[in-house]
């Protein structure tokens, strides 16, 4: 045990000695000798050649970059509410934020990954797990806003998530921290062989996108960080990494750093369909959300479901198989090929990287050493392909690019390194500024990576730019990788913690952007077509106000007889049928955030007015010459006033 925590202390100490030691010197040779400014010089109004998605940690959400230039085009709100756009403030997306705990209006967000067909990027949805209350999202790379989020149960710390089959069967949630399933009052001393942790598999509808979660995998009480699918010749399984196979429930930074080796998890889940076709489930009470946003109402809807298909890892044969791996390995990442998958042993010095034929091999000869709740455990030697040796200090994870390379991000010795599959020769190594947890290479993580450029997404900046007070800006890296070594071309601040990312060609989707929602198909409740249709409408307390925008007035823009007390709802239907003239919403003392309408779209503003007076409303959104005169009045009566409901335009 001792040994073990001076290893820590000792790799976290150079840690900070990295960060503090490293100079700027190689990075800014390194664009000062090249012509690395013109590499990534996108001129005015020139487009850049791949988006690219970076998750937002802590902010909860996704904001979408050009590479090369490091330019920020958008921040996708999806976990957390953001009031520019009301997206969880507003009536019509409030919903999306609703969980079996209420209203979570905020989140973790960690991986993005895009839809594949035939393991190539499709660009048609990138998912994006949230990680503290269980949830996954789809978003719709036609709007770039979130369509659906579908909450996790049995799960805590949706970590190993969402990462997407090769036809994007499945995207799956693995739970970091193991629980009590069901959840129940127990002592945690009791943690040991009575916890367990879920692997969900979320089908994917291949028409419209519609996640379904399938079936979950009941496992061991570990912890499950991240996972990937096989593809090409391993298309079929998926692979999760574990720690804590010490199952401890306290002081984890010792007590799940004791085993030399633990597991990657190999999950054969075209088995477990046979399994779930034969009726080998269990039917479990379960408790989760799915709320769906619709395009053609311009609103989201949540259910509430109460079950879950549950299988037994313990006890279905041939659904599961441990890899010896060592050591708390965080990454799991597969090959363009599907033959290699790599272990990024985070307390070890060497990468492992395992073979899939050699796995299937030692499957089928049944050569297992021993099990682990019912789970055969494989023979590390029989399964190894190889090591990358020496490589760096605390790896975490692995990309592609498609030219038989691998690129491994080092935390603690703050580098990428670059290695051939193989023959796990290092090749090149670059540091980066500074704490890099994962790297992208657009497509990186499919068969077909578009390996031009690498993102290395830092954690810590110190010196990198200029100081904001205690909290500094986390930041990405980008490099030219086309060359034998790697050439650093550019830093650019990030929004939030990005974990990962994923990239595309702008191709792929740039064609497929939405432009307008036709106002002949909405079919929101309370939207109007024609300005004769603007009115006001009282029912009770709720005044319901139909309204409509179009440059440069609202329909009605005077109304009286509204009273403290009220709820008012502004129910309001942007008219413009063209590109990019969005009409802002703002009233006085509202507590909602404002309103940002897209042409043909209708969205909903409750405002309850708190002091009698006559209160204007207003465009937020600079849309003509004439945007300030885009605006109106609301008359607030006192309560029992009897003043009468009217609206009224140009009168
Ligand atoms: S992840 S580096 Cu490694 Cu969720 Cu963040
Ligand atoms: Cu509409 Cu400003």
């Amino acid at each position: 045990m001792k040994k073990t925590v001076n290893i820590l202390v000792t790799l976290l100490f150079a840690l900070g000695l990295f960060s503090c030691n490293q100079g700027k010197s190689d990075g800014d040779k390194g664009a000062l000798s090249s012509n690395a400014a013109e590499k990534v010089y996108v001129a005015p109004g020139q487009h850049d050649e791949f988006y690219a998605f970076l998750s937002g940690g802590f902010s909860g959400q996704m904001s979408v970059y050009g590479l090369p230039s490091g330019r920020l085009f958008k921040v996708i709100d999806v976990f957390s509410q953001d009031p520019q756009e009301s997206y969880g403030y507003s009536e019509e997306t409030r919903p999306m934020l609703n969980t079996s705990f209420g209203f979570v209006p905020w989140d973790d967000a960690h991986h993005p990954d895009i839809s594949q067909t035939k393991g190539v990027l499709d660009g048609r949805w990138i998912f994006i797990n949230a990680n503290n209350t269980p949830r996954i999202a789809r978003i719709d790379l036609t709007t770039f806003e979130t369509a659906e989020i579908l909450e996790i149960p049995n799960s805590a710390g949706n970590h190993s998530s969402p990462f997407v089959t090769e036809n994007t069967e499945y995207v799956v949630a693995g739970t970091r921290f193991s629980v009590p399933i069901p959840q129940r009052d127990m002592s945690i001393k009791d943690y040991k062989g009575k916890f367990k942790g879920a692997l969900s598999f979320v089908s994917v509808d291949p028409e419209n996108g519609g996640m379904e979660l399938a079936f979950q995998i009941l496992m061991p009480g570990f912890d499950y960080d991240l996972a990937h699918p096989g593809r090409d010749k391993s298309h079929g399984w998926f692979f999760f990494t574990t720690y804590n196979t010490e199952e401890a429930n306290s002081l984890l930074e010792v007590n799940a750093s004791q085993n030399d080796k633990d597991f990657i998890a190999a999950v054969n889940w075209k088995k477990a369909e046979e399994y779930i076709k034969a009726g080998k489930f269990k039917t479990m009470p379960a408790d989760y959300a799915h709320n769906v946003y619709s395009d053609e109402t311009h609103s989201a809807t949540s259910t509430m479901l109460k079950e879950v298909k549950v299988l037994d890892a313990s006890e279905l044969p041939g659904l599961v198989y441990f890899l010896p791996t060592p050591k708390s390995p965080h990454g799991v990442d597969v090959d363009p090929s599907g033959e290699y998958i790599i272990g990024n042993g985070k307390l070890s010095a060497n990468l492992t990287v395992h073979s899939f034929t050699k796995m299937m091999d030692a499957i089928e000869n049944k050569k297992f050493d021993g099990e682990a709740y019912g789970i055969p455990i494989l023979k590390f030697e029989d399964v190894l392909a190889g090591t990358v040796n020496q490589a760096g200090l605390g790896p975490l994870h692995t990309e592609f690019d498609g030219e038989g390379n691998g690129y491994t991000s080092f935390f603690i010795s703050s580098e990428v390194v670059k290695w051939k599959l193989g023959t796990w020769e290092v090749l090149d190594r670059k540091p980066v500024y500074y704490s890099v947890g994962h790297v992208m290479i657009p497509g990186g993580n499919s068969r077909n990576p578009y390996g031009k450029y690498l993102l290395s997404l830092n954690k810590i900046t110190k010196d990198r730019f200029l100081p904001t007070g205690p909290e500094v800006t986390q930041s990405a890296q980008l490099f030219d990788i086309t060359g034998d070594k790697m050439e650093l071309l550019l830093d650019f601040p990030t929004i939030g913690e990005p974990h990962y990312a994923a990239g595309i060609p702008a191709d792929i989707i740039a064609k497929n952007s939405r432009k307008i929602f036709k106002l002949s198909e909405n079919k929101h409740k309370y939207a109007i077509k024609t300005t004769q249709e603007a009115r006001v409408e009282r029912n009770g307390n709720e005044v319901h106000v139909y309204m409509s925008m179009i440059r440069s007035h609202f329909t009605p823009d005077n109304i009286e007889g509204v009273k403290i007390g009220d709820k008012v709802y502004f129910h309001i239907t942007n008219f413009e049928q063209d590109f990019d003239v969005p009409h802002g919403f703002a009233v006085i003392g509202g507590h909602n955030g404002e309103l940002l309408i897209m042409p043909g779209a209708t969205e909903t503003l409750l405002w309850e007015p708190t002091k009698v007076g006559v209160w204007p409303f207003y465009c937020t959104d600079f849309c003509s010459a004439l945007h300030q005169e885009m605006s109106g009045y609301v008359r607030v009566s006192p309560a029992g006033s009897n003043v009468p409901l009217t609206s009224s335009l140009g009168e």
